[in-house]
């Protein structure tokens, strides 16, 4: 029989990292770390798959600054795969398969295809996918409103002869087209004149606004998304890789549970699934991450219990302190090449290297990032100061039909709970400070990581893996480690306290 008492458990306040020796500038300093067993992020930060954190704006401001976002799963499947949709269609560079409208739709049906997708120019395509026009927003204004639902696209797009590039045009050239032609879009064409592609301007300008953008093989960003196991999991599943999700996030509170499991399996064994890669979680012991590397995962997600807004181990009692979970489980995933995923418990940016160290590959965080921008929610004002609501996705709010649908309650197991207060809830909800945009607050996580990695001495995460050593701390040193005895007079974009 196993000790019944395992050896004492750390977590991030428990320890830090040792200086070592450096002999490297800050800016030899290279991030690159393993998501998944296949694909590798240029910044190791994941976005949490939470309703208050991640959908479709959050997901392409994390793929844009070099990590990934997962997409919540409390909504329908078709709302999830279309925002996986919206991802994969916001660019970068070429876009290989454009949204397009036929020369009968009108203008009405055009104006709600811009607003759903949130752009502004269409090329016009026959039954074959032969292009024939273009149009524009600026082509709408000489219309009025009224006529909308009446005028054909056919009557006011510029039809083709268009300026238009071959399908494998070279960025450089592209640009020299736009230039010369003044032109903002360039659809490019086979020999036969189908649509292959297009290119915009403004894309362009962004491709080098956000050097390590995540994309994947066809130059579009990349993004997760959250599944469960229950009901019609298999189905969201397939709609997802339909939609072209990069990856999915098999996504529950306690992932060593055999549904689950097998679920990633099947998804892995799968001829019409296996191509994408599949995150297991989440667990805490090693057995947890073992179990999960035996079905196949890509990776393996680690936490029971540290997130901000969890109560899991107050309600339930279970739980493992943080750095000795990732520890754990990195024992089981490290020998068999499986990367691991540093989930929850997160307060400051020296802790995303503290988790790498303990053998995490990349970090999901939730309270850190529902405070931007680009995450859902409305921006709330209490006495001046701006906040933005953060839940746990087992609080009652997020679990309850209140509203609308809960479609996350089997995360905590939960699913064939009838009414509402019955809810055994493991979450909490509140808010957090506004923290304005992504670029921002990911700006502060990997300029703290930087420095971290400069202090251990190391220019790699691999090395940063293998150099960095801890040191436990007492309460004492806690509390000597955070500012005190002095009041804090100007806010620091990095620190907001104890
Ligand atoms: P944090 O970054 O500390 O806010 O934690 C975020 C993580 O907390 C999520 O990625 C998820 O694993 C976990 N979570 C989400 N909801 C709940 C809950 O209601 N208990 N926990």
């Amino acid at each position: 029989l196993p000790e019944k008492f395992a050896p004492l458990g750390l977590t991030y306040d428990d320890v830090l990292l040792l200086p070592g020796h450096s002999d490297l500038a800050p800016t030899d300093i290279d991030m690159t770390s393993r998501l998944t067993r296949e694909i590798s992020l240029r910044v190791p930060l994941v976005s949490a798959a939470m309703d208050t954190v991640t959908e479709s704006r959050m997901a392409i401001a994390m793929a844009r600054q070099g990590g990934l976002g997962v997409l919540h799963r409390n909504l329908s499947i078709e709302d999830q795969a279309y925002q996986v949709d919206l991802v994969k269609r916001t660019q970068t560079g070429i876009i290989s398969n454009p949204v397009t409208i036929s020369r009968d739709a009108t203008l009405e049906q055009l104006d709600k295809l811009a607003g759903e997708y949130r752009i502004s120019g269409f090329p016009v395509v026959d039954a074959d996918n032969r292009l024939i026009g273009m149009i524009t927003n600026r082509d709408l204004r000489f219309t009025p409103v009224a006529e909308w639902a009446t005028t054909k696209v056919d009557e006011v797009m510029t039809p083709m002869p268009l300026i238009t590039g071959p399908s494998d045009i070279s960025r450089e050239d592209a640009t020299v087209l736009l230039r010369q032609h003044k032109r903002e879009r360039l659809p490019l064409i086979d020999d036969a004149g189908h649509l292959t592609g297009l290119i915009t301007v403004k894309d362009f300008v962004k491709g080098e606004q956000f050097p390590n953008a995540s994309y994947d093989g066809a130059g579009r960003l990349m993004v997760g998304a959250a599944i469960g196991y229950f009901g019609d999991a298999w189905q969201r599943a397939t709609t997802l890789i339909d939609a072209g999700v990069d990856v999915l996030v098999a996504d529950t509170a306690h992932g060593n549970v055999r549904m689950l499991l097998d679920m990633v399996q099947r998804l892995k064994t799968d001829p019409a699934t296996k191509h994408v890669q599949v995150i297991g979680g989440n667990v805490a012991t090693r057995e947890g991450a073992q179990a999960f590397v035996d079905a196949g995962s890509d990776a393996v997600k680690v936490g029971v219990g540290p997130g901000s807004i969890c109560t899991t181990r107050v309600v339930t009692g279970v739980g493992v302190p943080q750095v000795t979970a990732v520890y754990e489980a990195s024992l089981a995933c490290k020998p068999a090449g499986v990367p691991v995923i540093a989930d929850g418990g997160m307060k400051y940016s020296g802790e995303i290297a503290k988790a790498l160290v303990a053998g995490a590959d990349t970090v999901m965080l939730g309270s850190l990032l529902a405070g931007c921008e680009e995450s859902p929610g409305e921006l709330v004002f209490v006495n001046g100061k701006q906040f933005k609501s953060y839940r746990g996705m087992g609080s009652l709010g997020a679990m309850s039909s209140r509203g609308k649908k809960s479609y996350s309650k089997d995360r905590y197991f939960q699913a064939e709970v009838a009414s509402d207060d019955k809810i055994v809830p493991e979450g909490i909800e509140g808010q957090v400070a506004f923290r304005g945009p992504l670029a921002a607050v990911a700006h502060q996580l990997i300029g703290g990581l930087t420095q971290s990695m400069f202090y251990v001495g190391a220019a790699t995460v691999p090395e940063l893996q293998e150099k960095g050593r801890f040191v436990r701390i007492t309460q004492a040193s806690l509390q000597e480690s955070h500012p005190h005895g002095v009041q804090m007079t100007v806010e620091a974009p990095n620190y907001s306290g104890r």
